[in-house]
């Protein structure tokens, strides 16, 4: 598997960068102006290798350009830069037995509607020569996302795209397979959440923003290509401020951000049944964490509780017509879907009538107004089961619900309500595992007040934040 260290770089940057790598030689790709730097005293002559490299360079910029990524910017050459202009490849031990891609951040046109920056990449010349094709195609991807909008903090649009890139550059060589059971190990995470989180704050060590390649793959099902998705997230003012970010290309491109999300918690339980959605292939593995229901009216318990955005599956193992209730003391939006009987209950629609025996996935659609950027929380809920159908008057309801789910929502689950646990803010005990990057503790934890869902700029130190928690895990 491939083992890209841009997550831990994205935001190191703010704590006054990094230097390119010491390399003494080099070579020039005249097709597009790029260079390979290697260290003489290193890991004997690289000079082919860096040819090598170059040409799978050639291959990936092709293709993934033609797949619809903005160019790469030049940079600005000279002694700081490469020695020229072009794009700068460096085989370098720095990159520490894997790779990585890093940026100036610099908006590198004021004009062209993007937060797009030039970028370079490090490769460890100790890598297997034999996967250098696939690190190239991953890498390459991380060039044109900071090409389009370097200012996107989420880690999965970075690391899910830049792995389906590889499968997209080379098909059937990438490495989506193995890092897609890291994905589906841990369904209670939110799509937008890293492996760092989860092995801060729950003992897990997974390769979950990789995995997310899965959830890139079902877009493009939907005809949705990871560039097209990219261009919904550059900034619109064209500054800092993470508007619209991932979340809300998430719901450009599906046209309804619950609904898509609920297509997918339906979609992802297929994976590993026998009729399995088209665009997981073969790969088998359904969803981790499932609780049996086996009595009727009876609460069950996730094993862990969803973040925003998001599952947990239950197996319901009881036969006929059946109804799926979700009680919470939480204002976050519930939905939840059975996946053999293709049933789907947005926000204000539950509960959801089904057949048993059934996989349902009970999914947190977050609180009215959620912004990824401030920060994800955990919310409790019991699922119960009761024989019968659901009360039919959602039908005269459904047309009116649609456009006004997100308020009616919020105001019958705090009316049920004792009080404010799982509410928008950050501080109840209940909840405190999973607020966002302001509220580790590890820093000031004044300033942001995350998941309070203010729509305006998150500050710099909190990108660092996150960057700090990168490199105390794997540096
Ligand atoms: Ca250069
Ligand atoms: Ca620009
Ligand atoms: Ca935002
Ligand atoms: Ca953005």
């Amino acid at each position: 598997m491939l083992n890209c260290l841009t997550p831990m770089f994205l935001t190191g940057m703010w704590f006054g960068g990094y230097e390119r790598p010491d390399t003494d030689n080099y070579v020039s790709d005249p097709a597009t102006g790029a260079r390979c730097h290697w260290l003489e005293s290193q890991d004997g002559d690289l000079e082919s290798r860096c040819q090598d490299l170059l040409e799978d360079l050639d291959t990936a910029w092709t293709a993934q350009v033609a797949w619809g990524w903005h160019e790469p910017f030049a940079d600005p050459g000279g002694p700081d830069h490469g020695g020229s202009t072009g794009l700068d490849i460096y085989l370098s031990r720095d990159a520490w037995w894997g790779a990585y891609t890093l940026s100036d951040y610099v908006d590198a046109n004021p004009d062209d509607g993007l937060m797009g920056s030039y970028a370079y990449m490090v490769i460890d010349p100790r890598i297997n020569a034999n996967e250098d094709h696939l690190y190239m195609a991953h890498e390459f991807n991380h060039v044109l996302q900071y090409a389009t909008d370097f200012t996107e903090y989420s880690y999965p649009p970075w690391e899910g795209a830049a792995t389906v890139a590889e499968e997209y550059t080379y098909p059937g060589e990438g490495s989506w397979q193995t890092v897609a059971v890291d994905f589906q190990i841990a369904p209670f995470a939110g799509m937008l959440m890293d492996g760092y989180w989860l092995y801060d704050y729950h003992d897990l060590y997974l390769y979950y923003e990789y995995g997310t390649a899965l959830w890139f793959m079902y877009l493009q099902d939907q005809g949705v290509e990871p560039p097209e998705f990219w261009d919904e997230l550059v900034n619109d003012r064209q500054n800092w401020t993470n508007e619209p970010d991932a979340w809300d290309a998430w719901g450009t491109v599906t046209g309804d951000a619950d609904l898509g999300l609920l297509d997918f918690a339906l979609e992802r339980g297929r994976i590993g049944t026998a009729d399995p959605p088209s665009w997981s292939g073969d790969f088998p593995m359904g969803t981790k964490m499932r609780v049996t229901v086996d009595a009727l009216d009876t609460e069950f318990l996730p094993e862990n509780a969803p973040y925003s955005t998001g599952m947990a599956y239950f197996e319901v193992d009881l036969e006929g017509p059946l109804v799926l209730s979700v009680d919470s003391d939480s204002t976050t939006r519930w939905g939840a879907v059975a996946v053999a009987s293709n049933a789907v209950a947005t926000a204000g629609e539950l509960p959801l009538s089904f057949e048993g025996p059934d996989l349902v996935a009970v999914v947190n659609l977050g609180p009215p107004g959620w912004d990824p950027d401030y920060g994800t929380t955990q919310a409790d809920f019991t699922l119960t089961v009761t024989e019968g159908e659901a009360e039919t008057d959602t039908d005269t309801d459904t047309d009116a619900d649609t456009d006004t789910d997100s308020d009616t929502d919020a105001d019958t689950d705090t009316d049920t309500n004792t009080d404010t646990t799982g509410d928008t803010g950050t501080d109840t005990p209940a909840d405190d595992t999973g607020v966002g990057p302001a509220d580790t503790g590890d820093e000031g934890t004044g300033g942001c007040g995350c998941a309070t869902a203010t729509p305006s700029s998150a500050p710099a130190w909190v990108l660092g934040l996150i960057g700090l928690m990168g490199l105390r895990r794997r540096a």
